[in-house]
């Protein structure tokens, strides 16, 4: 029987948090389908966990930006193993032709039905030159090592048949869901569309709600933080999520977060997510300018959608949050000045949560445009990539910036730090500091009693 070995490529510097679902997907996958048992896939968090359990396969998840260690990971299991190594996940997605020389073969998109397809196929020694090519949705080296990408594979057209993904057994504070896969919109910085073929699938309420009660029963979160890209399109879905879960309870056990887009956002809304015990309400701003936010998001969006929120949170007293991005190709100063003035016309009213910095990733229109303009080649260093304005590995040094045209990087870097000063890091006070090591101890007594518990009624029933 194969040895399976699934790991997400990740940044040393900080933890993979909260636990992606993709490997737990194919996981669970992969044992409802009966090709594997639960003992013979593992899913690693580190290089040495991979090499201690000897897969004979070892599959690889990664976005763009750490790709370098896909390719670490790979490249030692390789050669201590001699194993089976295949890349999935949004970098290869969306750059197929680029399969790195580390792996034997690249899963594009969807993942499910592909992999258990190449499984199958090891299991009973058919995997040779010859079946490969009937594979599809994969990309791999014939014996002349070219690389070749075989014909796309349908999606899966129901959710609902799949099993929920495989989560680990530890105590976690938050709990990640997903409750779709796709987004109706085009945004051009992101690789969502693309990824997913254009495609908005959802599951069903009864699905979705069945989950989030197994989660709460079972590990007992704080939290459940839907992943998806954008869970609220779908009115009716949205509503009926919202009663059953009222009306079984767990609202009042658990809260929830995830994103949602302004446009989709009115009163309506507001009052669904306060009675689903939303933690807050979180939506993407970008920037505060209309023109900018019309030509990166689609029309169909306006600085007045964000305004709306805001002010709606505001008067239903839930708190609201936007993130923000600076640096897209095409941005002026008066783009982001506009972003500076709805900033502070928002004082006290919005939080931002999350400040980035314009990335270029495979699959998406703007790194199209950009190859277009020769700015960038598919063989782009992506672990150069900074991502985040407020993470401390942020740095400015060989920082790389698209938008020197319309504003010189000097000036760029000179704004950013002024909003950063201005909106996001404002001096504690000692009642916050206070209440902030308060909270921590709270919490960490909560871990503490939590563990010890669960031990003394593992222990009783033994
Ligand atoms: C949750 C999430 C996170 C989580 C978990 C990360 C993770 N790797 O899953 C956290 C918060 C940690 C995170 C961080 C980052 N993220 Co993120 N994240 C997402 C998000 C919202 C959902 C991912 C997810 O769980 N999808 C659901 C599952 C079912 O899909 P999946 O993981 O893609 O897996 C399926 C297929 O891809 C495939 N597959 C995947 N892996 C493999 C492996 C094998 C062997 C096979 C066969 C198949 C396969 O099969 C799976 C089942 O169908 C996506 C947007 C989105 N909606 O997908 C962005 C997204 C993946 N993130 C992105 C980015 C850029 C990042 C960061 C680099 C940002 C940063 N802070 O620097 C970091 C990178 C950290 C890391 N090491 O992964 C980009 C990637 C773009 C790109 N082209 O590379 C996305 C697409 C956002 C976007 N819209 O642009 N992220
Ligand atoms: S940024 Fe959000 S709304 Fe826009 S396409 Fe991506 S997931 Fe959809």
């Amino acid at each position: 029987m194969p040895k399976i070995c699934l790991y997400c490529a990740r940044y040393s510097f900080e933890p993979l948090e909260p636990t992606p679902l993709g490997n737990g997907y194919l996981a669970a996958y992969l044992v409802q389908q009966n090709i594997v048992t639960e003992d013979e896939i593992l899913i690693a968090e580190n290089i040495e966990e991979v090499l201690a359990f000897k897969p004979d396969i070892l599959g690889i998840s990664s976005v763009s930006q750490v790709i370098n260690d896909a390719k670490r990971c790979a490249l030692t299991c390789k050669e201590e193993l001699g194993s089976l190594t295949i890349l999935g996940g949004y970098h290869i997605s969306g750059l197929p032709n680029k399969l790195p020389d580390e792996f034997d073969i690249g899963v594009i998109g969807e993942g499910e039905k592909t992999f258990a397809e190449i499984v199958e196929l090891f299991k009973s020694k058919r995997l040779n030159n010859d079946t490969i090519e009937g594979v599809k949705g994969i990309c791999y080296k014939n014996y002349k090592s070219e690389i070749i990408v075989n014909e796309k594979r349908e999606l899966i057209k129901d959710l609902d048949i799949l099993p929920f993904p495989r989560r680990p057994e530890k105590y976690l504070r938050e709990r990640p869901i997903f409750t779709s896969r796709g987004c109706p919109y085009n945004c051009t910085f992101c690789a969502s569309h693309s990824f997913w073929r254009n495609r908005y699938r959802l599951r069903s309420a009864d699905s979705v709600v069945k989950e989030i009660s197994w989660i709460v029963e079972h590990y007992k979160p704080e939290l459940i933080s839907i992943q998806d890209d954008l869970w609220m399109a779908d009115k009716a879905r949205f509503r009926k999520i919202v009663e059953m879960l009222d009306a079984s309870g767990i609202t009042r056990e658990v809260g929830f977060i995830g994103m949602c887009r302004s446009n989709l956002m009115g009163e309506e809304e507001i009052m669904l997510f306060k009675k689903m015990n939303y933690q807050f309400i979180r939506f993407g701003g970008e920037t505060g300018s209309d023109a900018l936010l019309k030509r990166i998001k689609g029309k169909n969006i306006s600085i007045n959608d964000h305004q709306r929120v805001v002010d709606l949170c505001h008067k239903h007293n839930i708190r609201c949050s936007a993130s923000f991005m600076a640096g897209v190709p095409g941005e002026r100063v008066e783009d982001l000045k506009e972003t500076i003035r709805f900033l502070r016309k928002n004082k006290g009213k919005i939080n931002i949560n999350g400040y980035y910095f314009f990335n270029p990733v495979p699959g998406t229109e703007l790194w199209e445009s950009l190859k277009k303009e020769n700015l960038i080649r598919d063989d782009f260093p992506f672990e150069k990539l900074m991502f985040n304005f407020l993470k401390d590995n942020f740095s400015w040094d060989n920082v790389m910036y698209f938008n020197e045209k319309n504003v010189p990087l000097k000036k760029f870097k000179k704004i950013v730090e002024n909003i950063k000063r201005e909106f996001i890091y404002r001096k504690p006070t000692k009642v916050k500091l206070l209440r902030r090591y308060a909270k921590n101890l709270l919490l960490k007594t909560r871990d503490i009693l939590f563990k010890n518990f669960k031990f003394i009624s593992e222990w009783k029933s033994y």
